[in-house]
């Protein structure tokens, strides 16, 4: 059985709700506090030497890092989840599950560390992180259908990332005054009673 490295709440969940949408049986395994000196990161640096969750082990020892690689290692199995090849809304796809990894998920690595990367001035760096974290979700919540989905009617792998990402920061409220499209959207994804157990024991619900 696939064993997803995860912490409830973070990354990982991205990870969980993606397998569960494909009826990928998986074992979770809780490394909270792996961010600290210790026996969790020891393990985890093993298998991920960015040491960082979501690190999946795969039935067959393989390691599998990286969540748009497994967003896309998901549709391999279950293509239904992403729009079909051809039309425009499968490049949009395409763009946002890469964009959002490459420019907003960084912020996080920077805000959520600051006193790794500029022990001098830890507070400015964050700040600085979160508010262009800001500006990265207004474009963003631009760029999204909410009808009801983020591409329109179907439910993608881009809306799995919406419903996780909006309880991070900025928060729920921040979300609700100044992103209407991802916060419609990520409510809509909360409704589906597939992914609720995850939800749920991820406190998302
Ligand atoms: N590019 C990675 C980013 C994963 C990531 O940054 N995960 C966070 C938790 S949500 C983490 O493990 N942070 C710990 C660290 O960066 O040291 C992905 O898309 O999966």
């Amino acid at each position: 059985m696939i064993k997803v490295y995860g912490v409830p709440g973070w990354g990982s969940v991205i990870s969980e709700l993606m397998l569960t949408l494909a009826n990928i049986s998986y074992q979770f395994i809780n490394m909270d506090g792996f961010d600290q000196p210790g026996p969790q990161r020891d393990l985890l640096q093993k298998l991920n030497p960015l040491c960082q969750v979501p690190t999946l082990e795969m039935e067959d020892g393989t390691i599998m890092t990286e969540s748009a690689a497994i967003a896309l290692m998901i549709l391999d199995r279950c293509p239904q989840f992403a729009p079909p090849v051809g039309s425009p809304e499968r490049l949009h796809f395409q763009r946002l599950l890469i964009w959002f990894v490459a420019n907003v998920y960084p912020t996080f690595t920077y805000a959520d560390y600051p006193e790794r990367w500029v022990p001098d001035a830890p507070d400015q760096l964050k700040q600085n992180c979160i508010e262009y974290r800001k500006s990265l979700y207004l474009w963003l919540d631009n760029q999204l259908q909410a009808t009801p989905y983020a591409l329109g009617s179907a439910f993608t792998l881009i809306d799995v990332y919406l419903v996780v990402m909006r309880t991070w920061g900025p928060r729920h409220e921040w979300f609700s005054a100044h992103t209407p499209k991802i916060t419609a959207i990520a409510d809509k994804v909360c409704q589906r009673a597939e992914l609720h157990k995850v939800l749920k024991a991820n406190e998302i619900i």
